[in-house]
Formats: C-alpha cells, sequence, structure tokens
C-alpha cells in the first residue's frame, strides 16, 4: 500500500534543504557569536578566495566595487566585506540544498528504512568538507582543532538527522489530504508548512541573537587585555573640519588658528578618524591572536635568530611616530580605500641589526594566511620603515593587524602586512600573495589628486567665489604643486595646506570666482620632483589607477 504512494520529489529535497540548511547555519553564527566557535560560511568564501584564480578573484573583487559605488551603497570596505559574508552563507545554504536533493534522490531508490542511514552519510560528508576547509585556513583559535571539527561535523550530523527524519515521514504521509477520512489527517502539504514554520522561527531567532551578540568591535577588549601605556590618542589632529573652522572658511578666512590654510569646507578630515579608516585584507573576518603568547620569531639566513614577545618590542625599544597616508592599490580613482593616521612602533633596522641577516629578503607571514617579501635594503637604509604596534596611539584594532604591521612608504598597502606571525629571511626574491594574483610587484604609490567638494560659497570684495578642495598625494615623493581647470579653461594652480607628515596627503584649496552655471572642474597634482600625474586613465589592475578626477558641479 504505502509504497505505491507517490514518492517525495527532488523538488521537495530542495525545499527540506533550504528548510534544515537555514537554521543550521543560524546556530553556527551562534556558536560563534557566543563560543568563538567555526563559522563554514565565513571559512567558505575565505578558502574559496584562497583558492581561485587571480584574475577571477580580482575580476569579482573589481565588479562588487564597481557596484558599491555605482549604487552608492556606502563604504566601499564595509559593504564589500558584507558581501562576502552573504555570499559565504549562499554557499553553504546551496551544498546542504545539493546534498538533501541527493539524499532524495538516493531514498527514493531505497527502502524507507534506509532514510537516517543515508541522511546521516551526507551530513558526515558535508561535516568533513567543512572540517577540511577550516582546517585549511589554519585561523588562530583558542580552541583546539578537535574541538571545532567534532562542533563542525556534529551540526552536520544534526542536518542529517533532520533531513532523515523529515524524508521518512514524507514518504509516510499521503500527498494531500484524503477528503473524506473520518480521521484529521496530516497531508505532506500541512507537514511541510509545520516543518517550515518551526525552521524559520529557528532561523531568525539564531541570527538574531546572534547579531545581537556580536561585538561592535573587538577594539575595547584588545585595549583591556593589554594595559600597555600608549601614546594618547591625537585628538587634536581631527580639527580637519570642525564647524568653528568650517564657519571660518564660509567668511572666506585664509588661515586657521595654527595659520595654516584653512581646507574647504566639505574637505575631508586631514586626519582619519580610526573607526572611519579604511580596511581591505583577504578574509571575512580577522583573526584573533592573543597578545600575551604571540610571539615574532626572526629566523632563516640570520647570524643570530630571535624571538621577541610583543611586551618586548614595546618596552625594550624607544618608539617612533609617524603621520601616514596609506591607500590600497585597488583603490579606485577617488575611491574611498585611503586614510590617514599615527603609526607607533620601532624601526625594522633596529630587530635586523640584532639578527644581522646574511640574506637580502625578508618574507613574512601572517595570521591569516597572507605573506610578502621586503627587499632588506629598504629598512636597512631607511629608519622610517617600522613595526607598528599602535595607531592613533592605542594598540593595533583586531581588523587593522594586532599585535604587529609593518609600515613601508611609498608602496601600496599590499607591500604592508598585518598580523604578522613570522620573519624569515631567504636569499631570493619571492612573489608575494598579491603578486602570484597577477598585482604589481613593487606596488609603487601612484601621484594622485582628489575633488571633495566645490560647494560653500563666500564673498569677498563684492566677488562671490566657491571653494573646492580635496587631497592629493604621492606618498613621501610629496606634492609640489596641485591645478584646477573650470571647463575648457587653463589650470589654475590651487593653494596647498601644510601636510601633516612627509608621507601624509596634503589638503589643497582653489577658491574659484565662479560664474552660474553647471561646471566640469578637473584636478591634477605634481610631485615632488616636479614630475606631473598620469592622467590617462587606467584601472586598478595591475599598477594602481591613474587618471585625472573631474567633478561636474551647479553652481
Ligand atoms: N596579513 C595581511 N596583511 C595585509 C593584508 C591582508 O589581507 N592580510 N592586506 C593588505 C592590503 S591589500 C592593504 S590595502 C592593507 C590595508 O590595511 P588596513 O586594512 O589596516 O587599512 O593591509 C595589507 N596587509
Ligand atoms: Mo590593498
Amino acid at each position: 500500500m504505502i509504497d505505491n504512494m507517490k514518492k517525495p520529489s527532488i523538488w521537495t529535497g530542495l525545499l527540506v534543504g533550504v528548510l534544515v540548511s537555514a537554521p543550521i547555519i543560524a546556530l553556527f553564527f551562534l556558536a560563534d557569536a557566543l563560543a568563538g566557535l567555526p563559522l563554514p560560511p565565513l571559512d567558505t568564501i575565505d578558502f574559496v578566495a584562497r583558492t581561485l584564480p587571480g584574475d577571477i578573484i580580482t575580476l569579482g573583487i573589481d565588479s562588487m566595487v564597481g557596484v558599491i559605488r555605482g549604487l552608492n551603497l556606502g563604504r566601499t570596505d564595509e559593504t564589500a566585506k558584507l558581501a562576502e559574508q552573504i555570499m559565504g552563507t549562499g554557499m553553504v545554504l546551496v551544498a546542504g540544498v545539493i546534498a538533501s536533493m541527493i539524499v532524495f534522490a538516493v531514498l527514493n531508490r531505497m527502502n524507507r528504512s534506509a532514510s537516517f542511514i543515508v541522511a546521516l552519510a551526507a551530513g558526515l560528508a558535508l561535516g568533513v568538507i567543512f572540517a577540511g576547509i577550516h582546517l585549511s585556513l589554519a585561523f588562530p583559535s583558542t580552541l583546539s582543532p578537535a574541538v571545532r571539527v567534532v562542533w563542525i561535523v556534529g551540526v552536520f550530523l544534526l542536518w542529517g538527522l533532520a533531513v532523515g527524519w523529515i524524508y521518512s515521514d514524507l514518504r509516510r504521509l499521503q500527498p494531500v489530504a484524503a477528503p473524506d477520512t473520518a480521521v484529521q489527517q496530516l497531508d505532506r502539504r500541512q507537514f511541510l508548512v509545520r516543518v517550515g514554520g518551526a525552521t524559520a522561527t529557528l532561523t531568525v531567532l539564531g541570527a538574531g541573537l546572534s547579531l545581537a551578540l556580536r561585538p561592535q568591535d573587538a577594539a575595547e577588549t584588545v585595549v583591556a587585555a593589554n594595559p600597555t601605556p600608549m601614546p594618547e590618542p591625537s585628538a587634536t589632529l581631527e580639527a580637519g573640519a570642525t564647524a568653528e573652522a568650517n564657519a571660518a572658511a564660509e567668511a572666506g578666512a585664509q588661515l586657521d588658528a595654527e595659520g595654516k590654510l584653512q581646507p574647504a569646507p566639505g574637505t575631508r578630515p586631514e586626519y582619519t578618524p580610526l573607526e572611519n579608516h579604511y580596511r581591505i585584507d583577504i578574509s571575512s573576518r580577522p583573526p584573533i591572536i592573543d597578545g600575551d603568547t604571540w610571539t615574532l620569531p626572526i629566523t632563516g639566513l640570520v647570524e643570530t635568530p630571535k624571538t621577541y614577545t610583543l611586551n618586548e618590542l614595546r618596552e625594550n625599544y624607544e618608539p617612533v611616530d609617524l603621520l601616514v597616508t596609506m591607500a590600497c592599490i585597488s583603490n579606485p580613482l577617488a575611491g574611498d580605500l585611503i586614510s590617514t593616521t599615527r603609526w607607533t612602533g620601532i624601526p625594522f633596522k633596529t630587530l635586523l641589526d640584532e639578527v644581522k641577516p646574511t640574506g637580502g629578503w625578508m618574507k613574512i607571514t601572517c595570521a591569516d594566511g597572507f605573506d610578502e617579501v621586503v627587499d632588506l635594503e629598504l629598512p636597512m637604509n631607511d629608519e622610517t620603515i617600522i613595526i607598528a604596534y599602535a595607531w592613533d596611539g592605542q594598540p593595533l584594532l583586531e581588523k587593522h593587524g594586532f599585535p604587529i604591521r609593518i609600515h613601508i612608504p611609498e608602496r601600496f598597502g599590499m607591500k604592508q602586512p598585518k598580523w604578522i606571525t613570522g620573519m624569515e629571511v631567504i636569499a631570493e626574491w619571492e612573489e608575494g600573495y598579491w603578486v602570484r594574483r597577477g598585482w604589481s610587484k613593487e606596488a609603487m604609490v601612484r601621484t594622485t589628486s582628489v575633488i571633495d567638494t566645490a560647494e560653500a560659497k563666500f564673498e569677498q570684495d563684492g566677488t562671490e567665489y566657491v571653494s573646492i578642495g580635496g587631497i592629493a598625494w604621492a606618498s613621501r615623493r610629496g606634492i609640489s604643486k596641485v591645478e584646477v581647470r573650470i571647463g575648457d579653461g587653463e589650470w589654475q594652480e590651487a593653494e596647498l595646506r601644510e601636510p601633516l607628515s612627509d608621507r601624509t596627503w596634503i589638503l589643497w584649496r582653489y577658491d574659484w570666482a565662479f560664474e552660474p552655471g553647471t561646471h566640469n572642474i578637473q584636478v591634477r597634482a605634481f610631485d615632488g620632483s616636479g614630475e606631473l600625474q598620469v592622467e590617462e586613465s587606467n584601472p586598478v589592475r595591475p599598477d594602481g589607477a591613474t587618471g585625472v578626477h573631474s567633478l561636474i558641479q551647479r553652481v
């Protein structure tokens, strides 16, 4: 009798896959928030990002950045991370759905009593795959690998149990309720609606709880755990756009209280508030390192291999403070992947003098699997190449590389590893993480200039002006001149505000005696040696974007 009944189709298997996998994924997120347990959705997207060929991953990143900017979806870095997390979640969901469909297809050829065995086997397979992905990333964790593997496999066995149970019940039930049975019998549709209601509730609860539990920023915990005194945050540096300064500028005042050129109102802050500093890295979440047990071994071709603790680096050496603008090589023209903050650390050369390298290159490895190779000629001849442990006067935030990272002027961010866990002196140059994926070997900063604003008006001696302003940057090459052009007019020289340091961006301003109408405003900069920036448009890959930034403005 029962075996004559129509078997549940694999499309029902698809639906069941969604219904069971969704709460399982929510459970993973919840356990991560509660206990730092592994998170297969994020592991999966990170694994995919590591494994895909450079061209494809770049195409993916470029399209993502393009969409975020094109649709004005907010900060490029944060939106991109969110998109990655959503993609990773989708991948695990799809894996669960496909597995469930396979289970249904297989079971339809078998006896109902095999339901649990087959579904559990599928769950085990999923568990083993995701545990393997997790272990391959080798992210630092306070939990032992055994605990993490048992957790992942266990949750997927639970998945198998649920799929097996639902399949078994579906096969027992009538596809649709028989119209006139005396006993109210549950049909398949009603059963699935009930299951769906339950799993939807679980999913929403789990996801909601894990969102509520997510720490806003791990910064506080890091600071609390590492009470080493740090230089004061540079609050006074954030003056760039205070109301008072704006009011003064709107009145046409040329100088601020320090006697520096007053930026045009609407120009970005000269010193980036730490929470606004851009963030770019290869993982959907930062590796969390315990500063008390972390060490920095310097090994390989050295006369005296040494291992440093974080406290030794902080306390045994005179700190160096540098104001630094850094940009990502993936920053499109006038993009938001560029920021300025204060870096504190020690000259790399100091450590090199202690270990005495006998090879010419330093391979730096990181907790997230990133690596880069530094030509030791650079730090040996430049004591402003530092191993940094603080940003803006506080220990590096987890997302910005806690406990240490390196600063190398004139190079894009891709040359400057965060979360450093090892250094090995080698004899021959090797390609670093992004170089292997087709990006620039040298990653030298391109001279760039950007218009931030062209809005604020003021009147002086009967003439009305609009203050145009923005930034220009060439790292340590410096900026000698910025020029602005309105429509087809001549290039006009802008005024330059004295920069915070020899390697930060410079704020410029041009007061324009405008004619009402709609105008195309362009900007270009010359570096310290008088060389004009590359005016031709080039994409970010492989050497960093170039081109003249323009803005269409109605006044
Ligand atoms: N370990 C590690 N270091 C890294 C990266 C990374 O993915 N992993 N990304 C690099 C890139 S491409 C940039 S632009 C800068 C960004 O630093 P930030 O995120 O702290 O601003 O870090 C660099 N250092
Ligand atoms: Mo970058």
